[in-house]
């Protein structure tokens, strides 16, 4: 049994989306959609339980798009705020209140929350360089600055973190670090900063998380916690040189803001605080059960940075899970918003109206709980058209229209029950039950699996029966067989509420039914002989292979408008004139791949065996991502061969190839005409 506390109510989150873009179908599966399930869930239940949700309206990319676009970051963050508002309440995602940080209580909070911390003597407070950008005349914080991951080799991560491999940066960390705004080498300079002594609470993070949630929390999020606590943490600076944000709440501050990572997950507090004035027993009593849900780029914030933050300030009570997701990728492709590889709801939408409910659906059943996943437009079709038109939607209606047909509309009586009747009656007892420890598991998927097998139930149930065969030599048997079966529709229209808010609410119309608690869907007689029935209507459609075309057939244009764009964006400028002695000191030869495997422990790396006409020898080269190494072998090269040898990952590696690449970083071999033999000089 559960060890834990009963709890009195629960607290959810949902990551704040930054107000700098609209939302797309990643948000969707990563956070909401399993957030909504589980509060709609919890309600059912008479829980108390409040879902809180806002935008996310500070932090540099909205700043950095407000300078690209001319606009205030205001402007921007009103924008887009609407926009991702609207979306969410299109597709029933049932915050209890949707806020935002630009507004004054959050403000007031995060300030309150920085000053008892501060006051209490929390913070370091430092005197340290940081990167400064000579043309513009500013400190160049989190993503005014890329540079070269020192993890991962990627070379376009920002000052605060890298995108590709996860890890969590601080600007100096870059290699070759540029200035966003000139493309300047920023230099640097001193500034005053507020720290948050991470180090010192590592021993109370590895009690908290590595001891006390090794069981219930997610692998991933547990293993990412315990690689970073392994890494040994650092303080981190929590506040920035910026103008954008929330007023760092001391005498010497000026121009100094809260970094946005301090002020978001307070921004989870102001919006509580907005919603009720009772607000504190949902942050501060001891028998609240509080759930961040989250993508799992924001892991180390949710379970590292904030709770150190709650525990800092002493009133506050920490997650009690943290159930991060995975990413969903499209059609193959990492979802990306700047290249627009993305399904946005709105427009979506627009596309298929009506339809929320079959995109809960398949985000919930293809969601990333356990691994990234792919969402295509080919499964996003069969899932409707194999599921939920030809299971859930086609049991319903068949059940609806057999009632009208045969009694009117009104629910017939059961007269004695067979063995069939008594097997579909206790194998829906199960179902509830079972669909509940799934939710509270934090398994959606699973979840929604059962409830498909109740629909799968009815279906079978119907067909084995054969009422429409039956009803002429045995009517009283058709009513059985219907009693059961509407009853079936009823337990349905409760169990799959968390999932299918929308249809559910059409299933009930139709049974003309009220709402129902989810302790009434084992009860299993809703519907009393003579209860009138409104008339049916098609729960589902099936999705013609055009709609679905047309889908693919954007996403295809989006990848040619991508290469177009690619192909005329602006190439790096010129380098300073060398003279002929400069060049000629460059041995350039023909050579061929002999030999090509990964460099185990990195993404980037291969290690080549090349022929080079002098010799053959071993290069170690930083191509993997765009190259797969069976696909190398036998290709013909040209290497520089006199560049003096230097160790990578332990290897020696002998010259370098010489590549093409464009300013999207994608590489291309700069191959020799043909004749061209190996060891042939390049000049
Ligand atoms: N705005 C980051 C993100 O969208 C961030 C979440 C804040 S939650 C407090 O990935
Ligand atoms: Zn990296």
């Amino acid at each position: 049994m559960d060890k834990k506390p009963a709890f009195k109510r629960y607290t959810v989150t949902s990551a704040l989306p930054y107000a700098n873009g609209p939302i797309h179908i990643g948000h969707l599966a990563g956070v909401y959609v399993p957030a909504d399930i589980y509060v709609r869930f919890l309600r059912m239940n008479d829980e108390d339980v409040i879902f809180i949700g806002g935008s996310d309206e500070h932090g540099v990319p909205i700043t950095i798009k407000a300078l690209q676009q001319g606009v205030s970051p205001q402007d921007i963050v009103d924008k887009y705020h609407g926009i991702i508002k609207k979306s969410f309440e299109d597709f029933g995602i049932s915050f209890d209140i949707y806020s935002r940080t630009s507004n004054k209580i959050h403000h007031e909070t995060a300030s309150e929350f920085f000053r008892k911390m501060y006051d209490a003597g929390q913070f370091i407070e430092k005197i340290s360089a940081q990167y400064y950008d000579e043309a513009t005349g500013q400190f160049l914080a989190d993503r005014y600055i890329t540079g070269t991951c020192p993890h991962c080799g990627n070379d376009k991560a920002y000052g605060d973190q890298c995108e590709k491999c996860g890890t969590s940066l601080n600007a100096t960390d870059l290699i070759e670090p540029k200035s966003v705004l000139s493309g300047n080498q920023p230099v640097m300079r001193d500034t005053k900063h507020w720290f948050l002594p991470l180090d010192q609470y590592e021993p109370w993070l590895r009690e908290w998380i590595l001891e006390g949630h090794k069981e219930d929390w997610r692998t991933s999020v547990y293993g990412q916690c315990k690689s970073w606590i392994d890494q040994g943490l650092q303080p981190r600076a929590v506040t920035r040189d910026l103008d954008w944000g929330v007023k760092v709440p001391v005498e010497g501050a000026e121009g100094k803001v809260l970094y946005v990572w301090f002020d978001a997950p307070i921004g989870y507090i102001s919006a509580t605080r907005e919603l009720t004035p009772d607000w504190e027993k949902y942050w501060k009593g001891p028998e609240t059960k509080l759930v961040h849900f989250i993508g799992k780029d924001n892991i180390v914030f949710h379970c590292i940075i904030f709770p150190t933050m709650l525990k800092a300030e002493g009133s506050y009570i920490l997650p009690d899970n943290v159930p991060a997701n995975e990413f969903l990728n499209l059609e193959g492709d990492k979802i990306s918003t700047s290249r627009n590889w993305a399904v946005w709801l709105h427009e979506y939408l627009e596309d298929f109206p009506g339809k929320q409910d079959v995109l809960r659906y398949v985000l919930t059943a293809a969601a990333p709980e356990a691994k990234d996943n792919d969402f295509t437009w080919k499964d996003f079709q069969a899932r409707n058209n194999n599921e939920l038109v030809a299971i859930l939607g086609n049991f319903v209606n068949r059940t609806m229209v057999l009632t009208h047909k045969y009694f009117e509309g009104c629910v017939p009586a059961a007269a004695e029950f067979g063995d069939s009747d008594k097997a579909a009656l206790e194998a829906m007892k199960q179902f509830p039950g079972r669909i509940a420890a799934s939710i509270h598991a934090y398994r959606f998927r699973e979840a929604l699996a059962e409830m498909m097998n109740l629909a799968r139930l009815g279906n079978k149930y119907l067909t084995d029966n054969e009422p429409w065969k039956v009803y002429a030599g045995d009517p009283v048997r058709v009513g059985t067989v219907l009693n059961i079966s509407l009853q079936i529709c009823a337990q349905l229209s409760i169990v799959a509420e968390p999932f299918l808010p929308f249809s559910t609410e059409r299933i009930r119309q139709m049974l003309n039914l009220s709402s129902m608690k989810w302790s009434d869907a084992a009860a299993l007689n809703w519907l009393p002989a003579g209860h009138a029935l409104n008339a049916p209507s098609l729960l589902f459609e099936k999705i013609e292979d055009g709609a679905i075309e047309a889908q693919v057939q954007k996403l295809l244009n989006t990848r040619i408008a991508n290469e177009a764009l690619q192909a005329k964006a602006p190439v790096k400028p010129g380098k300073e004139v060398i003279q002929f002695e400069d060049f000629s000191k460059m041995d350039i030869r023909v050579g061929t791949i002999l030999e090509a495997e990964k460099v185990a422990k990195t993404d980037k790396l291969l290690k080549l065996k090349i022929d080079t006409g002098l010799d053959q020898r071993t290069v170690v080269s930083g191509i993997a991502q765009y190259f797969k190494p069976e696909e190398l072998i036998g290709r013909r090269v040209s290497i520089l061969v006199n560049l003096a040898p230097r160790k990578l990952k332990g290897i020696e590696s002998q010259g370098m190839i010489l590549m093409a690449e464009n300013t999207d970083g994608t590489l291309y071999f700069v191959t020799p005409g043909e004749g061209a033999v190996n060891g042939a000089d390049i000049k």
